[in-house]
C-alpha cells in the first residue's frame, strides 16, 4: 500500500494559495474518505437501559407539558458522536417518547419517515393519513414520510414508546422539514391489520380493491409473536427471524429503513454475518446479552442497543427472548451496496 503525501509536505505558500482559491488537496485525506476493505464508522456501539430512560423520561412529563414540546422525546446519542448527537447511527434516529393520559401531539407532516415500537402503556393511539392505529405493546407502527399524523391517549397509565426515524438521512441530504396542520379527521373504521391485512397471504382481491402505497400501517405484535413461535417449533437449527414486508408487494415495509422480530430460545446463541447495514435492536421481551465489537451489553425486557456497519455481533439468550431489529438495508440495497460477509 503506497504511503500518500501529507498536507504538510506541500509548501506554506502553496498551502495558503488553495484555501484563498477555496480548494484542498485530495490526497491527505484520501484514506479518511475511502479506507481499506471496509467503512470506518464514526458509530460505536449504543447501550440505553429502559430502567435508567424511563424515570428521565416521567420526569420530563413534570417539567414540559406537550404543548411546550409537541413530541416529548428522550433523543438516544451515538456514543461516537457524542451527548447531543440527533442519531443513533449513520442512518438510524431513535427517541423515546412519552405521551401521558389525554394529552394529544399535534398534527403534522414530514419528508422523515418514523416507525414506532410500543414499550409501555395502553390506551395510545396514533392516527396516520385518516386511520385510527391503536398502540399495544410491541406493535409496529408505520408514519412514512408525507402521511399527516398525530398521537392520542384514551387510557390511565403514560404511553410509552421508541421512534426510529430515517432523519439522519434527510437532514444530511438538507431534505428534512415538515408542516403543520389541525388534528385529523378519523375514518369510522378499524385499521387495516384488522380488515383488509387480516392474515399473511391473503390481499384483497387486486381486481376489486386499489391498494395504497403504505397498505399496512399496524404489526400488531400478537401475530408476530405467534409467527415466530410457529416457526421456531419447527426449526432444526437456529433463531427464529422474521422481515416486516408491505404485504401488497412483499417488498420492504419503507424506501430507507427495514425491520426484522427475532426469537431466540433459551440458551440459544446467534451469530450473524457482518453486514453493511447499521442495526438498532429493541428487547420486547427476554433477558441475555450481546457482544458488539467487543463491548458487553447485558439486556433485560424494553432495553435499546445498536451495531455500527461490519460490527461483529454475538447473540446470546438466558431465557426466551423476543427482539425487534431496525436497520438500513433497504437504502442501501437501493445504493446498490448492501453485503454481509461470512465469519
Ligand atoms: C416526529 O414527527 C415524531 O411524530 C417523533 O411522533 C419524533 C423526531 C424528529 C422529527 C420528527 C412523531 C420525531 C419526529
Amino acid at each position: 500500500m503506497t504511503q500518500l503525501g501529507t498536507l504538510e509536505d506541500l509548501p506554506q505558500d502553496y498551502r495558503e494559495a488553495m484555501t484563498a482559491a477555496g480548494v484542498a488537496p485530495l490526497w491527505p485525506m484520501m484514506r479518511n474518505v475511502l479506507p481499506h476493505g471496509k467503512p470506518n464508522p464514526v458509530t460505536k456501539p449504543g447501550f440505553w437501559s429502559y430502567d435508567a430512560l424511563r424515570p428521565l423520561l416521567l420526569r420530563a412529563g413534570d417539567l414540559t407539558p406537550v404543548e411546550k414540546a409537541e413530541r416529548r422525546v428522550l433523543v438516544l446519542s451515538d456514543p461516537g458522536r457524542g451527548a447531543g448527537a440527533m442519531q443513533a447511527t449513520a442512518s438510524l434516529y431513535l427517541g423515546m417518547q412519552l405521551l401521558l393520559p389525554g394529552e394529544t401531539a399535534p398534527a403534522h407532516v414530514h419528508t422523515p419517515s418514523a416507525v414506532r415500537i410500543i414499550v409501555e402503556g395502553q390506551g395510545g393511539f396514533t392516527v396516520v393519513d385518516g386511520e385510527k392505529l391503536p398502540m399495544l405493546e410491541g406493535d409496529l407502527v408505520m408514519t412514512p414520510g408525507g402521511d399527516w399524523h398525530d398521537h392520542g391517549h384514551e387510557g390511565r397509565e403514560p404511553v410509552i414508546w421508541l421512534d426510529v426515524l430515517d432523519l439522519p438521512v434527510f437532514y444530511y441530504l438538507e431534505g428534512s422539514y415538515a408542516t403543520e396542520g389541525p388534528l385529523q379527521a378519523q375514518r369510522n373504521r378499524p385499521d387495516a391489520a384488522l380488515v383488509e391485512y387480516k392474515s399473511a397471504g391473503l390481499v384483497p382481491s387486486r381486481s376489486r380493491h386499489q391498494a395504497r402505497r403504505y397498505p399496512l400501517a399496524r404489526f400488531p405484535w400478537a401475530r408476530t409473536e405467534e409467527a415466530l413461535r410457529a416457526m421456531k417449533a419447527y426449526a432444526s437449527t437456529g433463531i427464529a427471524e422474521v422481515d416486516y414486508v408491505n404485504p401488497e408487494t412483499g417488498q420492504d415495509v419503507l424506501p430507507t429503513m427495514g425491520f426484522t422480530a427475532m426469537m431466540l430460545g433459551q440458551g440459544e446463541a446467534d451469530q450473524p454475518p457482518l453486514r453493511s447495514c447499521s442495526s438498532a435492536f429493541h428487547v420486547v421481551k427476554g433477558r441475555g446479552r450481546t457482544t458488539i465489537d467487543g463491548t458487553v451489553f447485558e439486556w433485560g425486557p424494553k432495553d435499546t442497543f445498536t451495531a455500527a456497519p461490519f460490527a461483529e455481533i454475538n447473540h446470546h439468550a438466558d431465557e426466551e427472548s423476543f427482539l425487534i431489529r431496525a436497520h438500513d438495508r433497504p437504502l442501501q440495497d437501493k445504493l446498490g451496496y448492501y453485503e454481509e460477509r461470512a465469519r
